[in-house]
């Protein structure tokens, strides 16, 4: 956490655990472009039996992970469908334009939760004149609509009706944990119907850098080519796939309280009926709160608010986030809760 702040930003602001930097100390490595380093392939490895996958490949960020399941699963000229405030679609610097060559077809989706008819609809005619729709994207929890989650029956619906249509499903897992612990289920089999799956280490599961793709070999055989070619081979990495092991077995069991903190601070950001938080909506970590009644536009809040030691999020000019992760304590959340009201109190001070 930014010192002195209380950091609700995001949750990749997490810091390693003394566990995590007492086994980055003590990782055995190796070249792993020549896939020599055993910390990488034990991480790999357990990824992909957690996930029950027959495979998983290291990769430094999220948007890569995304990034080389679109181009795996796309030719040039397509189409990928996403919910239109997906981080696919929206952070990712236009990768699916600028690295495969295909033209996002975003659609609206109540809190970001697609349904097939949506999708369905958006699936381009199969006629030579048309731009073909190659990919279908998911995201679970979908953050910017605030942690929501699709249940497996969801999910399976989609990818069952996709797959009829012959259409590959990629899921941006970047917090599937989140959305595993808040359905009490296990990420194999809420993701299992997707053709692949990205998760982060490096969120609420507090590893320092790093996320996971995960399918079959002869994918990640082939994303092992397609992260080489975007920069990201790397080498005595198993420094950071000691941290991501710590993260993947131990982390996720303590996902419920952040949950918990969110739903603490949207009952109390609630009581301030100038801003618009739906509590009843946050099921994980994530809080949005539109500001269109408080008078204050997002960037002119979040100024104020840094300078009473809050960090948060603008998502556009009439909305912000806020995170809660392993590095804010309950305390910390009724504190920054009190801080922000006392500043829309105070006025633009
Ligand atoms: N999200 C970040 C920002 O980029 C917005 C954050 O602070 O939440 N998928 C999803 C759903 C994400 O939220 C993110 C990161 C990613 C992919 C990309 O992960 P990284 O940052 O590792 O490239």
């Amino acid at each position: 956490m930014a010192e002195g702040f209380i950091d609700l930003r995001s949750d990749t602001v997490t810091k390693p655990t003394a566990e995590m930097r007492a086994a980055m100390a003590a990782a055995e490595v190796g070249d792993d472009v020549y896939l020599e380093d055993p910390t990488v392939n034990r991480l790999q490895e357990r990824a992909a039996q957690i996930f029950q996958r027959e495979a998983a490949l290291f990769v430094p960020s999220g948007s890569m992970g995304n990034q080389i399941a679109v181009r795996l699963h796309t030719r040039p000229g397509q189409e990928v469908i996403t919910e239109e405030r997906c981080h696919i679609y929206n952070f990712e610097m236009a990768g699916m334009a600028a690295l495969s060559g295909v033209l996002a077809r975003p659609i609206a989706a109540s809190d970001g939760i697609m349904e097939w008819k949506n999708i369905e609809a958006a699936i381009r005619p199969k006629t030579y004149y048309r731009a073909q729709t190659g990919l279908i994207t998911l995201e679970n929890t979908h953050n910017i609509a605030g942690g929501t989650i699709y249940r497996k029956e969801q999910i399976d619906n989609i990818c069952h009706r996709a797959h009829e249509a012959g259409l590959p499903v990629h899921l941006d897992g970047a917090r599937i944990f989140n959305a595993a612990v808040a359905l009490s289920c296990d990420v194999a089999s809420l993701s299992r119907s997707c053709d692949s799956v990205m998760f982060c280490l490096s969120k609420g599961l507090a590893a320092p850098v790093g996320s996971i793709l995960t399918g079959s070999k002869e994918f990640i055989d082939r994303a092992r080519s397609v992260r080489k070619l975007l920069g990201g081979g790397m080498r005595q990495v198993g420094i950071l796939a000691a941290a991501g092991l710590i993260a993947l077995e131990k982390m996720p069991a303590r996902l419920n309280v952040d949950h918990e903190n969110a739903r603490l601070l949207a009952d109390m950001l609630a009581e301030e009926r100038i801003l618009v938080v739906r509590p009843e909506k946050v099921r994980t970590n994530i809080v949005i709160v539109g500001l269109e009644r408080s008078g204050f536009d997002s960037g002119s809040l979040e100024a104020g608010l840094r300078r009473q030691g809050v960090l948060v999020s603008p998502v556009d000019s009439r909305t912000i986030r806020l995170l809660t992760h392993m590095d804010v304590s309950r305390s910390q959340i009724c504190e920054a809760a009190k801080k922000i009201k006392e500043f829309l109190h105070a006025g633009k001070t």
